[in-house]
């Protein structure tokens, strides 16, 4: 098995805490399954949630603009060599998304974390002082808390402009985390052959990644709802957030 995770409201509750998936998170650790992270969050926020759970595999980044492969970790090289890592780049760097937010805000109002402290990007998203600067250090996208309408038209010309959690995203037109999660399982079955591979997520954005796996599962989101997906035969965890992805995983992974 190799389970492919959402991280806010699936594996991280709104207090982007995990205390309801720790003792399954411990278990498939000792079994070696494999947990990809499949997010918006940046390489620098993931590197951190990475540290604390423990979890060295590799990892999709900023809605499927990149995903990040420990050097080695599936033998032959298999991407570009940055930062130890092995990395794959769907999307486009951030100073360009940047450049054409800077021209459209001349005509139409928007505003991205990129215009903000990294104490107002704390204050929007409730992160902490450390982890809202590490949410600043977008490799491939941009966070938008506010926009016009005609800016967001604007910018879809040549991006794709995506409602994630709360904020808008905005990241390069082939970045995708359904093609990311695509990659890496091919990576894994050239590797290891047959593996069956899950998906959990919680909102629409991660309607391509859970698309993209053998069992599509989500979880409750903190109103009690799930989102409105139409995908066949998708699995709707009872649990909120963390709740629901430990019982997704004991379900189709431990067979409990
Ligand atoms: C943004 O992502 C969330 C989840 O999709 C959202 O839009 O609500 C991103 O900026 C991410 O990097 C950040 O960690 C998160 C914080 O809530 O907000």
């Amino acid at each position: 098995y190799v389970i492919f995770t959402d991280l806010d409201g699936t594996l991280l509750d709104e207090n982007y805490t995990y205390d309801d998936a720790l003792p399954v998170l411990n278990t498939l650790k000792e079994r070696n399954v494999p947990i990809i992270f499949c997010s918006a969050k940046t390489r620098t926020e993931q590197e951190v949630i990475r540290k604390k759970m423990e979890i060295y595999h590799p990892f999709i980044v900023e809605d499927g603009s990149a995903v990040y492969m420990p050097a080695g970790y599936f033998g032959e090289r298999k991407g570009e060599v940055i930062n130890g890592y092995e990395v794959i780049i769907l999307g486009v760097r951030f100073e360009e998304i940047a450049k054409e937010i800077e021209k459209v805000r001349k005509r139409y109002p928007i505003k991205g974390y990129h215009h903000m402290t990294v104490e107002e990007v704390a204050e929007v998203t409730g992160l902490s002082i450390e982890e809202a600067k590490l949410a600043k250090q977008r490799e491939f996208s941009e966070t938008v808390v506010e926009a016009s309408e005609e800016a967001l038209e604007e910018l879809k010309k040549k991006f794709n402009v995506v409602i994630g959690g709360r904020f808008i995203h905005v990241f390069g037109k082939g970045a995708d985390k359904g093609k990311a999660v695509r990659i890496l399982t091919n990576l894994y079955r050239e590797k290891y052959g047959n593996v069956t591979t899950i998906g959990v997520g919680n909102s629409y954005n991660d309607e391509p990644m859970l698309r993209a796996v053998d069992i599509p599962a989500i979880v409750r989101n903190p109103d009690g709802k799930w989102a409105d997906l139409k995908i066949e035969n998708i699995y709707r965890a009872n649990g909120i957030g963390p709740k629901g992805w430990a019982e997704v995983v004991k379900k189709f992974v431990l067979g409990e």
